[in-house]
């Protein structure tokens, strides 16, 4: 790749801008990685990735020559921000991590800079509040949004392959954004002012979201009226202008269960879609634990104890933010049940993690929370539990391996005992 003469800084090595970083360092730019974590960045130095990521390993190494890692930032052409946009408790949008990383980079501003904010923001934030502090310095700069839309996963290829919006708070500088982007971009890249680009961030989110929680609803009601959901919805989608998502214990990540809050509280009176979807993906724990009971109670199985398997929020990744599995797990205890979580991937999260093999022969039941492909071919052989409750349809295929003793139930499968 030629060398750059522009120098870029990437203010928040996370998920999304640690490879982002790599990826402006293998197109030829001299790059400094900026994150306020010490034993991160000393990671970085060392040349090791600080979390799991398919690729992530080989692109640092591919990058290592146009790359530093620091903990404050120093003087460059571009700047980029990505850090954590969370909500707050009371499910209002948390600035501070955006407002801090600006704040960071006023002191080394220079004119003719370019920021780019790639943080998930709610709508006018950049325009706003970040011009605002940006405008401390004094000086003349360019900034533009261009919000990461990668799939954790897959976050490389989809940086690279997918299309992006950029907007601007002038055409200059969303021009100025393009061509750094365009450098590693091969997708299309559509240019927009500041606010369109916010918001069409959210509206990605916020349509999955309401997808998802459409069919949660739709899984509930099958479990009512008896019919299969799974079935039903792969029919449905046949047609060839519907395309209804897949039910679950509810949804996680840093994404979908967040953005969503950052446009409905932008107008809360008129947020009404969003908000129920929103509640009704959050209700999903506390459906499951019922649903548990229900089908336990039908089969006269005296359950206890509940392993709960898979705490990462989506299948083969190890990262557990936001995860349904603690909702479900919190709703469980409400109910008295002991319960213990396991997952192949996850190392850090809330509650203990044992061993698979363990918790297998300790619980009286099981529920599949995360869909990784290695539970698609378990055959429970060994295990205690007497009751299997799959919230994915991952057991399938699986069903006809597990042992007879062990009666397994499909969230929105229907087949409810009444009478
Ligand atoms: N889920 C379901 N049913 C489905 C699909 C997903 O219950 O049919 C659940 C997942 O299990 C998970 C949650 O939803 O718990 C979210 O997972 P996801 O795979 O839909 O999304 P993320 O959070 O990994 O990534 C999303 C992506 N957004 C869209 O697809 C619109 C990604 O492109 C964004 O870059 C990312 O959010 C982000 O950073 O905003």
């Amino acid at each position: 790749m030629r060398a750059k003469r522009e120098t870029v800084s990437i203010i928040g090595l996370g998920y999304m801008g640690l490879p982002t970083a790599c990826l402006f360092a293998r197109a030829g730019f001299l790059v400094r990685g900026v994150d306020k974590d010490a034993r991160k960045i000393e990671m970085l130095k060392k040349g090791t990735p600080p979390f799991e990521e398919k690729g992530l390993a080989a692109l640092l190494r591919s990058a290592r020559k146009n790359i530093d890692f620091s903990v404050t930032p120093t003087p460059v052409d571009m700047f980029v921000i990505s850090v954590p946009t969370p909500i707050t408790k009371a499910r209002r949008p948390d600035l501070s991590y955006v407002e801090a990383a600006t704040r960071s980079i006023v002191p080394v501003l220079k004119n003719g800079d370019l920021v780019v904010i790639e943080s998930t923001v709610s709508p006018g934030v950049c325009g706003g509040r970040v011009k605002k502090i940006l405008d401390m310095s004094k000086k003349r700069y360019f900034l533009a949004h261009c919000p990461e839309r990668a799939f954790p996963g897959e976050t490389i290829k989809e940086m690279i392959r997918n299309d992006r919006i950029i907007g601007g708070v002038d055409g200059k500088s969303a021009r100025r954004a393009e061509y750094f982007y365009r450098t590693f971009v091969k997708g299309n890249i559509f240019l927009t002012d500041i606010a369109t680009a916010e918001t069409v961030k959210l509206l990605e989110n916020a349509y999955r979201g309401v997808n998802i929680a459409f069919a949660n609803e739709m899984a509930k009601i099958a479990d009512t009226i008896g019919v299969n959901v799974w079935r039903a919805i792969k029919l449905a989608n046949r047609h060839p202008r519907v395309n209804i998502l897949k039910p679950g214990p509810g949804v996680g990540g840093h994404c979908i269960p967040i953005d969503p809050w950052f446009l409905a509280t932008a107008d809360m009176k008129n947020a009404k879609l969003l908000v129920d979807s929103l509640l009704v993906n959050e209700g999903m724990g506390a459906y499951v634990a019922r649903f548990l009971e229900m089908r336990a109670a039908e089969r006269k199985l005296a359950i206890h104890k509940v392993a709960i398997m898979g705490v990462a929020y989506k299948s083969d990744v190890d990262d557990a933010r936001e995860t349904p599995a603690l909702h479900l797990a919190r709703a469980l205890a409400r109910r008295g049940y002991g319960v213990r979580c396991t997952d192949p991937y996850v190392k850090q999260f809330e509650l203990p993690l044992y061993p698979e093999k363990d918790v297998l022969v300790w619980a009286d039941a099981a529920v599949i929370i995360t869909d990784h492909a290695r539970y698609r071919n378990m055959n429970f052989r060994n295990a205690s539990v007497k009751l299997i409750v799959d919230t994915r349809n991952v057991l399938e295929k699986a069903r006809k391996n597990i042992s007879a003793g062990i009666h397994v139930v499909t969230l929105g499968d229907g087949e409810t005992r009444r009478g």
